[in-house]
């Protein structure tokens, strides 16, 4: 892992750990369905078409709705990343062992499943420029208490060509830090500079079946697949 530091999630918002570090079950589960979904037709024409039309992107940031208490950003198909349910991931992500390891981890005594989904991030174009959650964000937090934290399971081994997922150790707010709303989920461009020189900025690459653990009400980024596509299971719990 070329992370350099010893993370943790009460301090810095974030913990990486191996999938071997756990006794979990339905791991042969989740692979299947996602080695059929990277090489699905749905995969490869979004890849295509991303390919072919990447200016053709919607601005959709400002669309936020309200579910279950924790706004969240509609269901707006993001061309660069293809996603996909499937009980497998439920299945998955809401065994009690998992429950018990994110208790212990986060302190957290009360997460809620909220969803899970297979990921597969496609590569753009060379022109491209990173797009909405590719580019520095919070999650939205609604100034009640709600939190999100999210379960990343790497599929693929990830390296800088494949998108590794970086997040600003310490960076999570339980309010909203001064002069952003709950809406500002978007950092401006002008202070892209200072996060990627940032020294808790946190790159997370690593080897297939790295898990990230994480606050995402800390300020993070998707990364950009240059050359290879990066295949991940998302898993989303509230707090
Ligand atoms: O890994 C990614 O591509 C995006 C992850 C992210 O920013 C999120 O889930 O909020």
């Amino acid at each position: 892992m070329l992370s350099r530091f010893i993370t943790t999630f009460r301090e810095d918002g974030l913990h990486l750990l191996a999938l071997a570090d756990l006794s979990l079950e339905g791991i042969q589960d989740v692979r299947t369905v996602a080695d059929a979904f990277r090489v699905s037709p749905h995969v490869q024409l979004a890849q295509t078409m991303l390919t072919r039309t990447p200016t053709a992107i919607e601005d959709t940031r400002r669309s936020l709705v309200l579910r279950r208490g924790v706004l969240m950003p509609e269901a707006t198909p993001k061309r660069y990343l293809v996603q996909q349910a499937d009980p497998a991931v439920d299945a998955f992500a809401t065994q009690p062992a998992l429950f018990d390891a994110l208790r212990s981890l986060t302190d957290i005594p009360a997460l809620a499943y909220y969803g899970g989904h297979l990921w597969v991030a496609l590569v753009p174009p060379a022109n491209y420029q990173p797009f909405m959650s590719q580019t520095w964000h919070r999650d939205p937090y609604d100034g009640t208490g709600n939190r999100i934290v999210k379960l990343f399971w790497y599929l693929d081994d990830v390296d800088r060509d494949n998108g590794p997922f970086e997040y600003i150790g310490g960076s999570r707010e339980l309010t909203p830090p001064t002069g952003l709303s709950a809406l500002d989920r978007y950092i401006e461009p002008r202070h892209w500079s200072g996060l990627r020189a940032h020294p808790r900025r946190i790159v997370c690459t690593g080897p297939a079946d790295t898990l990230i653990l994480c606050d995402t009400s800390g300020i993070h980024r998707g990364g950009l697949c240059t050359t290879r596509q990066r295949l991940s299971v998302t898993m989303v719990y509230t707090a």
